[in-house]
């Protein structure tokens, strides 16, 4: 199993509600409020690590939860907050919402990004205390957090990605160059996941993938395909794998074109990259042939190294020629995308809707925000409501719009008459 996309669900911690206590104290006559503030709910934060190469965790775990933060409590003491939750990605996921959209992309070992805030802690009564209301009955709830569904997609870095069809010795190229051990075997399909080496040549290390060999129709998803093509979109530069001796009946020059044309209509930018060709199997039958054919249609273009990856025959030159060229490209870099942030923030704007004749709904942000506060069924929370709507202009537009006493006003679940 091999797990590079998955969808998992996440969740910050509620806010605790502040505390609408009110304090008692022997011989003490009305000590008043003393309700303490609720805590803030924990945050969902990613930790990007070089430890973890898959996704696979994810298959058997998609919900993670903050912890909600505590209720406050007498004599003003506070709510403890939630506890965060961190969730381990391998370095080059990329995470996305619902719609697609980039939310972050966990490039750089040790990043971490706070993806959820834990919800406000609502405020405890003595917060309320006016010369006036000596002594509120009420407290502001904690903020509710929802939960959000995203994407996980890894991509990974590497300096090289190897392209080519199955079978043409893609693994022992990898094998030969670095330290990883990938599977070798003389069927398609034999590397079924990406495998990653770092290759040391003098002073200079890259990091190399080995991708599952791609068919015609791999940019539409056949074969192992599609999937896979992700793991080189942020490569520097393509080695490009053929089978010079076309051991297995296919012509080495159409596979050359078939595959580049699934790679660049996957992602056209991807044309971008500098491409080195590896004619390998030059050990085999009609290979001299088939290197001069390759070498008059594609000589000007691309730098040709044949190689015999099996017994490291030219592997040197290879490995020299993209460390070389490494020298003079940019640097692997994280994705360029428009921040976009899944929770929105709630501002005091609000709108007003003449629903019916003398029905007047109030929407937005305010709405939203006192509606977590107070509950209404208390006389004394209703009155700072009312102050509130009338503090933040909410009364003078429903006023301008032809409220009059009677008028009937909804402002979240709750309904009332309008008294001017
Ligand atoms: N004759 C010869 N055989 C080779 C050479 N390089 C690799 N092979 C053989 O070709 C077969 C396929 O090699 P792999 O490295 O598994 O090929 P791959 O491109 O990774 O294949 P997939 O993972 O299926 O895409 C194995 O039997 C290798 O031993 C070579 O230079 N000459
Ligand atoms: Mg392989």
């Amino acid at each position: 199993m091999f797990i590079d996309k998955v969808k998992i669900y996440i969740k910050s911690g509620n806010g605790g509600n502040g505390s609408a206590s009110l304090h008692t104290e022997k011989y003490v006559a009305n000590g008043g409020p003393d309700g303490g503030d609720g805590g803030k709910g924990g945050d969902v934060i990613f930790v990007a690590t070089s430890s973890e190469d898959t996704l696979n965790d994810f298959h058997y775990q998609k919900h993670f939860r903050a912890g909600d933060g505590a209720n406050g409590g007498r004599q003003r003491s506070f709510g403890k907050q939630g506890a965060d939750i961190e969730i381990a990605v391998p370095v080059g996921t990329v995470i996305k919402d619902e719609e697609g959209r980039i939310l972050a992309d966990m490039f750089a070992d040790g990043q971490r990004t706070v993806l959820l805030h834990g919800g406000r802690g609502g405020r405890g009564n003595w917060h309320f205390k006016t010369s006036r209301r000596q002594s509120p009955s009420f407290a502001e709830h904690g903020e509710k957090t929802r939960e959000y569904c995203v994407t996980l997609e890894l991509k990974t870095v590497a300096d090289v990605g190897l392209v080519g069809f199955p079978n043409v010795g893609k693994s022992t190229l990898l094998s030969v160059v670095s330290d990883a051990k990938p599977k070798i075997a003389n069927y398609h399909f034999t590397t079924l996941s990406p495998n990653l080496g770092v290759v040391k040549i003098y002073d200079q290390t890259f990091v190399m993938a080995d991708i599952p060999g791609l068919i015609e129709g791999a940019s539409e998803g056949a074969g192992l395909g599609l999937n896979f093509l992700r793991h080189i979109e942020r490569t520097r530069l393509l080695v490009h794998v053929l089978d010079i001796s076309g051991s297995e009946g296919r012509d080495p020059l159409s596979d050359f074109e078939l595959i580049n044309n699934e790679i660049y209509s996957y992602d056209a930018r991807l044309k971008e990259l500098p491409m080195v060709v590896a004619a390998n199997k030059t050990d085999m039958p009609d290979s001299e042939y088939n290197l001069q054919r390759f070498r008059e249609k594609y000589g000007t273009r691309y730098q040709i190294i044949p190689m015999t990856a099996i017994i490291r025959e030219g592997v040197d030159e290879l490995i020299v020629a993209v460390a070389k060229l490494l020298r003079d490209l940019p640097p692997v870099r994280p994705l360029e995308f428009e921040p976009v942030f899944l929770q929105q923030q709630v501002g005091d704007d609000f709108a007003i809707d003449v629903l019916d004749k003398d029905v007047y709904e109030v929407t937005g942000g305010l709405v939203e925000q006192l509606c977590r506060k107070v509950s209404l069924d208390d006389y004394d929370s209703f009155g700072y409501f009312q102050k509130v709507l009338r503090d933040k202009g909410v009364i003078a537009a429903l006023r301008k719009l032809g409220a009059t006493d009677g008028s009937t006003v909804i402002v979240g679940d709750i309904e009332f008459e309008f008294v001017d």
